[in-house]
């Protein structure tokens, strides 16, 4: 028989959380199958049985630190739909505000600090000349204003301090040198330049949520609306100097996303035209949707539109309820749970959530795919293993023929000159993300004039709190709420008994994506897209952080989990 390898990584390090990535080599040393293993657990969803409903957002939305406001607002959502509580227009559009921030912020940290390393050598940037940089940089972005040699020089001697002393600090754990780093120096140069730029740039967006939501991470929500008040004549609420503050950081973010991110990634993208065919995977895709420009019942009405996709067939946007007991469903055949019936596929308002650990002895050198090997449950829609996240809104976008996605889509399909066969890799996931946050960015400054204009009008309401007392509440009730992650679909599924929380169901965007196989066999999207990609050195895995990473992979929000001791990155070749 043939030899066959099986390369290790554990942890994948810039994401959050704990995630192992085995990936089996065949003879030629193209990946041929794949295990992706979330390795830690805390069970939210335990911690949340028998409180009170109201107060479920302020536990849920510390799953995670990274997507920090969106868990509140699933869990916000999902009470108002079980207590049938309808929030005032200003609360959702403040929640539009502060979702859409969350986006712009996320995806240009994704792609300059988390990602831009498995395509930019850092060390390579030291053989730069910083006047041919400065060219480059004119090219590739005319209206972004640095652009001097003198500004190229100052940043290579500060890279040059790191390297030397031999504490590569931020840039630490990279392949540098690698066959596969295709850019030229200066065009490293540019992009460690621009690491730094956004690095500054993330810190200043996010005081939309501390205008808002008095805090991030982790802002602050209210079932029935924003618990925020609006008053032109305080200086302790929303009034005219904040909403000036949020209007110059929506046209800076505006900037950040059309001069730089979206420039960047264009040029970046150009050097790596091989990864328009690798990294594909699945080819079913998954949309919850969300920003609606009236209510979130209106699901017509969402930017994000609703639907899903299979087998890349464009030519069919399928309808998704949230509510159908059919339609989304985690079974556990290989993950670290226990059902009753241990073959069941449980809708969430049925789910059961019991840690059942039956893996080696950390530390281990393999797991074994043919039992259970990762903290993810598998969720399926129609029995379907699905990708969700910015490709999946992209395609679902696209699909559904709405003018911005056509737009957006064609003119980078273009300018890279690359078919529309291109979407369906680790690069057309990445790009999605870059494309969707032009989108974002529209979206933010409408929504925020749209704010204005209720504002102008009158209305200052932020909150409903007709249904704010217990005593007004149905016995029983059960609800589901639903947001569109930045890494993907996210629902949240309540049952509310006797005031309080019977029980509550999570489903993340990394669980789906960061899934393990199902009893039928079915790949997680992780596991399907890294089948087929060639592995130039397998001591140096890069391949498959570029795809992984590709997902912007949050394990600590698929497992709702803490780790274990904190492991080094170490990677294990078996032959
Ligand atoms: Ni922790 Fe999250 C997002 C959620 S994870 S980052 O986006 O929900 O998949
Ligand atoms: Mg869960």
């Amino acid at each position: 028989m043939a030899q066959q390898q099986r390369v290790v990584v554990d942890p994948v390090t810039r994401i959050e959380g704990h995630l192992r990535i085995e990936a089996i080599l065949d003879e030629k040393g193209i990946i041929k199958d794949a295990l992706s293993s979330g390795t830690m657990w805390r069970g939210l969803e335990l911690i949340l049985q028998g409180r009170d409903p109201r107060d479920a957002w302020a536990f849920a939305e510390r799953i995670c630190g990274v997507c920090t406001t969106v868990h509140a607002l699933a869990s916000v959502r999902c009470v108002e739909n079980a207590l049938k509580i309808q929030v005032p227009a200003n609360a959702e559009i403040i929640r539009n505000i502060m979702f859409l921030t969350q986006y712009v912020q996320d995806h240009v940290i994704h792609f300059y600090h988390l990602h831009a390393l498995d395509w930019v050598d850092v060390v390579s940037a030291l053989k730069a000349d910083p006047k041919a940089t400065a060219e480059l940089a004119q090219k590739v972005s005319p209206h972004w204003p640095k652009a001097t040699p003198g500004y190229f020089s100052d940043i290579a001697g500060t890279l040059k301090k790191f390297v030397e002393s031999g504490q590569l600090g931020i840039f630490q754990n990279a392949y540098w040198g690698h066959p596969a780093y295709k850019l030229p120096p200066e065009a490293n140069l540019m992009a460690v330049a621009h690491y730094l730029e956004a690095l500054r740039w993330q810190k200043e967006i996010i005081k939309i949520h501390t205008i808002f939501g008095g805090k991030n991470p982790h802002p602050n929500y209210l079932v029935g609306g924003m618990a925020c008040a609006i008053d032109m004549q305080s200086d302790n609420a929303i009034n005219m100097e904040r909403l000036n503050m949020i209007r110059s950081l929506i046209d800076e973010a505006t900037g950040i996303v059309e001069n730089l991110y979206y420039p960047d990634l264009l040029a970046i993208a150009s050097f790596y035209p091989e990864w328009t065919k690798w990294g594909g995977g699945l080819g079913n895709y998954l949309v919850y949707g969300d920003v609606s420009k009236t209510n979130v019942d209106d699901v017509a009405s969402f930017r994000f539109p609703r639907g899903a996709i299979l087998n890349k067939n464009l030519a069919e946007v399928l309808p998704v309820d949230l509510a159908d007991a059919k339609q989304v469903q985690e079974e556990i055949s290989h993950s670290w749970y226990e059902y009753p019936d241990p073959k069941a596929s449980l809708h969430p308002w049925d789910g059961v959530t019991k840690a059942n650990y039956t893996g080696p002895k950390p530390p281990y050198q393999q797991l074994d795919e043919k039992g259970a090997y990762t903290w993810l449950k598998a969720p399926r829609w129609k029995g379907n293993a699905m990708e969700v996240g910015p490709l999946a809104r992209m395609l679902v976008g696209f699909a559904s023929g709405k003018t911005e996605y056509k737009d957006v889509v064609t003119e980078a399909l273009g300018r890279l000159n690359v078919p529309a066969t291109a979407h369906f890799s680790t690069l057309g996931r990445t790009a999605a993300r870059g494309l969707e946050s032009r989108l974002a960015v529209r979206w933010l400054k409408e929504e925020f004039e749209r704010l204005v204009a209720n504002l102008k009008a009158g209305d200052t309401a932020t909150a409903n709190t007709e249904k704010w007392e217990p005593s007004s509440w149905p016995k029983e009730s059960k609800g589901v709420g639903f947001t569109e992650a930045p890494r993907g679909a996210l629902a949240h599924w309540v049952k509310i008994q006797d005031e309080k929380i019977a029980s509550y169901q999570i489903v993340v965007p990394s669980t789906w994506n960061a899934s393990p196989r199902d009893a039928k066999g079915q790949p997680g999207a992780y596991e399907a897209a890294l089948i087929g990609t060639p592995m130039a050195d397998p001591q140096r895995p890069v391949e498959i952080l570029r795809t992984i990473h590709s997902f912007d992979p949050c394990l600590a929000c698929a497992s709702h989990v803490l780790g274990p001791d904190g492991q080094t990155l170490s990677e294990i070749v078996i032959g």
